[in-house]
């Protein structure tokens, strides 16, 4: 048995001066049955945590970790920027860079303003939205997680899904009313819903690839009927990409499915492990956003330099040929593995997958939605997250998160895990 001594002795003294000694829900693993692990370093594919125990991580920092740990270029960038300051609250050539970086890499851009996580992204831009088309409603997908703003805290995945929060107490239902959550991949749902209420919707936001209540692809037909409708009624289509961004294909989840939403979100590999949230559209749209238009948001950490630095390192990287080639075959390659492994062991589960976001359900229906995904065993994913963790295998603590993997990760690393994942689950069908 490893020892957790130290993350222990941690978690003690974080309770009592930090809200369930984390910041931020997920990380708390209750839903799992234990307390969290504090990591003292990281590198490549592996973490160690504060007893010196070693994992392969599949949780990359929740996705920013596409090249792996401490890349070497990032760590480089950083230190550069590092002797020119840390922040000025005024514009630096960095931020000129990363904005052109990602618009030329999503055509539907034509226009990006950086913010400091993909919560301040999701809710600018329904913000723009709203203030675009003077409408109030907002349709979202049950089991996606936008963030926390308050108008998101409906139905959402992640760790609102992973605690079982219904929705959350704080969050007014004046606000909330504006708020319609309709179950991902209906499309016959959707489409009767536009319209009745297609004239008063100001956006329709999406995960373009679930990755908030474990990994659920679009079905046949979905994002291509978010497409029709929004047009149709002049709703501002977003595509929520701070998970798939830059993750799923080079281009994102639109570029993958081949869609142009009117407006895009990013996070996580944007920042490249740094603070970063960004926002963007066409010039009409965000002609909009303040000082140009009069819809306001702001941010005194917005363009960070040492964030901006990380966030340009890692998308260069990203750019590197074969890049995503690479990725897709180690991430098939884990995929086909845990698969295996779950026939063998005659375990009833669902392994879903788009590029190197991987979802393993346990269950013996398919997983293409929300409800789908809550008819896993909880209990058996509990007892596999931990004895994964045993075999030195570091996955997301909930059923409702994506696996990621990163460049890092070798076909040892893959290996590695598929057999633990045969050595726990022959035990548990034990
Ligand atoms: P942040 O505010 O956490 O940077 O981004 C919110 C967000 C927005 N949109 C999507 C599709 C997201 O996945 C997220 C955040 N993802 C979760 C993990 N599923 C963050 C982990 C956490 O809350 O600690």
């Amino acid at each position: 048995m490893k020892s957790y001594q130290k993350s222990a002795e941690l978690f003690k003294k974080a309770q009592t001066i930090i809200p369930g000694g984390v910041n931020s829900p997920v990380r708390a693993c209750r839903s799992v049955g234990m307390d969290p692990l504090f990591i003292e370093k990281a590198m490549g594919s592996k973490l160690v945590d504060a007893d010196g125990n070693e994992f392969i991580d599949y949780i990359g920092s929740w996705g920013p970790m596409i090249l792996g740990h401490s890349h070497p270029a990032v760590i480089k960038a950083i230190e550069a920027v590092l002797k020119r300051g840390t922040s000025f609250g005024a514009p630096v050539d960095l931020e000129v860079e990363l904005a052109e970086l990602i618009i030329d890499r999503v055509p539907a851009l034509e226009k990006i303003r950086m913010v400091n996580s993909g919560t301040e992204a999701a809710m600018s831009a329904i913000r723009v939205a709203r203030g675009m088309t003077g409408r109030n409603t907002i349709v979202k997908f049950d089991g996606c997680y936008h963030g926390h703003a308050d108008s998101f805290l409906v139905a959402a995945g992640s760790g609102v899904a992973t605690l079982g929060i219904a929705g959350s107490p704080g969050v007014p239902e004046s606000v909330i009313s504006h708020t319609m959550s309709l179950p991902y991949n209906d499309i016959e749902t959707f489409t009767s819903v536009m319209q009745k209420s297609g004239d008063s919707v100001a956006a329709v936001i999406v995960e373009p690839v679930a990755g908030n209540m474990g990994l659920v692809p679009p079905a046949e037909g979905f994002l291509e009927t978010l497409r029709k409708e929004t047009a149709r009624y002049g709703a501002v289509l977003i595509f929520d990409e701070v998970m798939t961004g830059f993750r799923v294909a080079a281009g994102g989840a639109q570029e993958l499915f081949n869609i142009e939403p009117d407006m895009s979100c990013f996070g996580k590999i944007v920042g490249g492990g740094l603070p970063v949230g960004a926002y963007g559209g066409r010039n009409d749209i965000m002609a909009q956003v303040a000082p140009e238009g009069p819809v306001y948001q702001a941010g005194t950490l917005s363009g960070n330099p040492l964030a901006m630095a990380a966030g340009i390192a890692t998308l260069k990287e990203t750019m590197v040929p074969g890049f995503y080639d690479a990725l897709e075959k180690a991430s098939a390659r884990l995929a086909a593995g845990l698969e295996k492994a779950a026939e063998i062991t005659g375990t009833k589960a669902v392994v879903n997958r788009v590029g190197s976001m991987v979802g393993l359900f346990f269950t013996d229906q398919p997983v293409n939605s929300f409800e789908d995904a809550k008819t896993s065993d909880l209990e058996k994913f509990s007892a596999y997250y931990r004895n994964m963790l045993e075999m030195g295998i570091y996955l997301a603590p909930s059923q409702f998160e994506a696996l990621f993997v990163s460049a890092a990760h070798t076909d040892e690393d893959i290996d590695a895990t598929v057999f633990a994942a045969k050595e726990v689950l022959t035990e548990l069908s034990k």
